[in-house]
């Protein structure tokens, strides 16, 4: 389905919110401030610096430790209704459990909230956004069952510290990229590479810990605090290439992200029926005992299922899938893209950002929105991340295009029912892309890493978008405005 992009000014429903985000290790720096302890991407950065393409690191990032008063500012002349940042668990926490808690940590968040909500800025809070602690990656990381309770603890110290103020939590970043990219492959830290194998043993855990951290909020902390708690998802959207890959693009969709939907989202929880099946067959073919796919008990199923106020759905780019069935042999190891027989790719006319992967596919979302309304029963989707790359420069009519036509696709789902009430620009700032280190740029707001101060630039995207913010409505033509503006 390909829907026309509309031209008209289009309204947003009423009470339709407006944020943008940005994650600790990405942006604040002060990687050894006032007792923090290091984390993976602190020890990988250290260890191994070429691992990014700059071979930079986060020591310093945009400053946000020291800098969160420019940026609440920012917050404001953009209009935000809310700001997603998330916690470093190794500055509240340094010995990675709560016997010890890092007094200038806590207050170095407690001051970036008290600002932001001056000012009517609502706080949305990722508990986990990948900066794991490198002690519990000593000790196995998300391999390692006892993370449950790990994690879980850090999760209550979060609700008890910032609970009175905070009402609105995310527990968990992306398990996909967290698992997939961490353990299953070399793309993330901790880059274990454990294919098959270990990237599933990390899916299950990161799934039994974000519901115990739910059921914790729910429990102990919602009857005071009244606020929400999901988990987010990064899903791309999968398209068939062709009429006899309709079956195969589901199965795709299934490994790819309804690997974490399934569980938490559908009726009946669990792994996805398909994923069990597949992995169970190639595990006995390879010669394994069992399945390379742990099992969930049945309590852990139905704590897990349901275990999510909205669908929060980090969403940037499509491909497109068609089947491959002679990869038997081409990779040495258990690998998932050998459990699907299936290549997935981009078309290279498609408008590319920055990002190898990164393309510009607004009818993608939208079919991506239907589904997920469809498949799921309407859950509430609250967008936490879309945004484009680019190399920089304040000039990013690519940027606006993007984010423009990502908006317009989701006022089409919602005039068709879906239940969107939320949007969350990723990013608020350029800030320190993972493995592409400060080569690929998401920022509204340009950075400058040679200066002292970290000076942030609005760019015209950032124009565009509180504009947008400002009138609750999609107008296309504001950008020529701005232009004739800019060039007088
Ligand atoms: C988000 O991840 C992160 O939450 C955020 O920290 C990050 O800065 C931002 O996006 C921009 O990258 O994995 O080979 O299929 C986005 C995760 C990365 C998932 C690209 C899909 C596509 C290539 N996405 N990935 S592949």
């Amino acid at each position: 389905t390909v829907k026309e992009a509309r031209h008209d000014v289009r309204k947003f429903p009423d009470g339709f919110q407006f944020g943008a985000a940005t994650a600790s290790y990405q942006v604040e720096g002060a990687w050894d401030a006032d007792g923090k302890s290091p984390n993976i991407w602190d020890h990988m950065t250290h260890n191994d610096p070429c691992s990014i393409d700059d071979c930079k690191n986060g020591d310093i990032a945009d400053d946000f430790y020291n800098q969160y008063k420019r940026d609440v500012e920012m917050m404001r002349e953009l209009g935000l209704d809310f700001y997603r940042f998330s916690l470093s668990w190794s500055r509240i926490l340094p010995t990675s459990f709560p016997d010890k808690i890092n007094e200038a940590g806590v207050q170095y968040y407690n001051n970036l909230i008290n600002e932001m909500l001056k000012y009517n800025i609502q706080p949305m809070v990722t508990i986990y956004h990948w900066d794991l602690p490198q002690k519990l990656q000593e000790m196995g990381g998300w391999t390692n069952p006892h993370i449950v309770d790990w994690f879980s603890d850090y999760a209550r110290v979060a609700f008890e510290l910032f609970g009175d103020r905070v009402k609105n939590w995310i527990t968990i970043n992306e398990p996909r990229e967290i698992c997939y990219q961490g353990y299953g492959t070399v793309t993330k830290a901790p880059k274990l590479n454990i294919q098959g194998v270990a990237e599933y043993m990390c899916a299950k855990n990161v799934l039994v810990a974000h519901a115990k951290a739910y059921h914790i909020y729910d429990k102990e902390f919602r009857p005071t605090h009244g606020g929400t708690i999901g988990i987010t998802l990064s899903a791309l959207w999968y398209e068939p290439e062709t009429e006899s890959d309709v079956e195969l693009a589901e199965v795709v969709r299934q490994f790819e992200w309804g690997q974490y939907a399934h569980p938490v989202f559908s009726k009946t929880g669990d792994f996805p029926p398909v994923m069990k099946e597949k992995i169970a067959a190639k595990s006995a073919a390879q010669g394994f005992k069992r399945s390379r796919l742990p099992e969930f008990t049945s309590e852990e199923v139905e704590m897990v299922r349901g275990s999510s106020d909205f669908f929060g759905l980090n969403h940037y780019t499509t491909n497109l899938v068609y089947k491959n069935e002679s990869l038997e042999g081409y990779y040495d190891v258990p690998s998932y893209y050998d459990n699907i027989e299936a290549k997935l790719y981009q078309p290279s006319h498609w408008s590319a950002g920055a990002s190898v992967w990164m393309k510009d596919v607004p009818w993608g979302f939208y079919n991506l929105l239907t589904k997920i309304r469809e498949d799921y029963d309407n859950p509430p989707v609250f967008i936490t991340e879309n945004g484009y790359s680019t190399r920089g420069g304040l000039d990013d009519d690519d940027r606006i295009t993007y984010i423009r036509g990502y908006l317009n696709v989701i006022l089409d789902a919602i005039e068709e029912g879906s239940d969107i009430p939320v949007y969350t620009v990723w990013s608020l700032m350029d800030n320190f892309e993972w493995m592409r280190g400060y080569t690929e740029r998401f920022g509204l707001y340009e950075v400058d890493y040679e200066s002292p101060q970290r000076t942030r630039t609005p760019r015209k995207s950032a124009f565009v978008f509180k504009e947008i913010v400002r009138s609750r409505a999609l107008d296309p033509h504001y950008d020529t405005f701005i232009l004739a503006l800019l060039s007088c």
